[in-house]
């Protein structure tokens, strides 16, 4: 059997959690030969998140460190060792877990290195995301494709399928602690010339409450894209 490894990132996400692990759909993974471990990193929650996850048949692995990007390093460092394809996505079921299989099916038949699920370009539901956030989203895409030649429709979409192998060559490099993390991989993915494809995704209305600050983050993110205009691939590499 090959592993797929589910990343779920969390701060205080009861209310998506449940649904976010049910509708991963493990059957037909498993007729595709997958067995699929999933893995709650648990951000200091406050809430019943951890609970209701593990009642579920998620693996809790607690990060003190406050901030998506810990939590997703974490994560990755986590990893079962027999891992062969990686998935991210939101604990909030904005992004839905029944969708996974468009994600994988290009890493499985070797298309791409990895995927990205767009929103921008997908089935985005109107009140899913602020005017500001889309105008934004649309700017650092933009740069992304100008500046980096990546292949991404949504570089700030939580929504990621990954061959192993990437993470394995791109985890000594990451230091992202809070939203940046996303630009932060991509940027580095296309400096380290993984093959990167979009698949359009649906994009709800988040469950519970959002802490993201668009402008505040938005900054840190764009400064993320200039620090890493000047990296060498070859230093990636080392
Ligand atoms: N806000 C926040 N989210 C975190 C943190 N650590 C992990 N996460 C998780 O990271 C994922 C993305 O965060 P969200 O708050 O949903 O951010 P977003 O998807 O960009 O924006 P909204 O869904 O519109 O709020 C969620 O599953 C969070 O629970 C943290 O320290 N702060
Ligand atoms: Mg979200």
């Amino acid at each position: 059997m090959k592993k797929i490894s589910v990343l779920i990132p969390c701060f205080n996400e009861e209310k998506g959690i449940a649904n976010v692990i049910k509708d991963i759909p493990k059957h037909k993974l498993k007729a595709l030969g997958y067995e699929v471990d999933v893995f709650v990193i648990d951000n200091n929650c406050s809430d019943k998140t951890s609970g209701i996850a593990r009642d579920n048949g998620a693996e809790i692995i607690h990060e003190p460190r406050q901030g998506k990007g810990n939590a997703i390093i974490t994560g990755f460092k986590n990893l079962p060792k027999d891992t062969d394809i990686v998935v991210m996505l939101d604990g909030d079921n904005s992004y839905k877990s029944h969708e996974m299989l468009r994600l994988i099916e290009p890493i499985d038949n070797k298309f791409c290195d990895v995927v990205i699920g767009t929103r921008l370009s997908g089935k985005m539901h109107d009140d899913s995301m602020t005017f500001l956030n889309r105008a934004g989203n649309w700017l650092l895409t933009f740069l992304v494709r100008v500046a980096y030649h990546g292949n991404v429709t949504d570089v700030c979409s939580g929504y990621f399928a990954w061959n192993k192998k990437v993470i394995d060559m791109m985890l000594p490099h990451l230091k992202s602690n809070g939203f940046s993390i996303e630009m932060e991989m991509i940027t580095k993915m296309a400096r380290m010339d993984f093959e990167i494809y979009s698949i359009p995704i649906t994009y709800e209305k988040r469950e519970g409450t959002s802490s993201l600050d668009p402008i505040n983050d938005g900054l840190k993110i764009m400064y993320t894209w200039g620090r890493n205009l000047t990296l060498k691939s070859e230093k990636l590499s080392a």
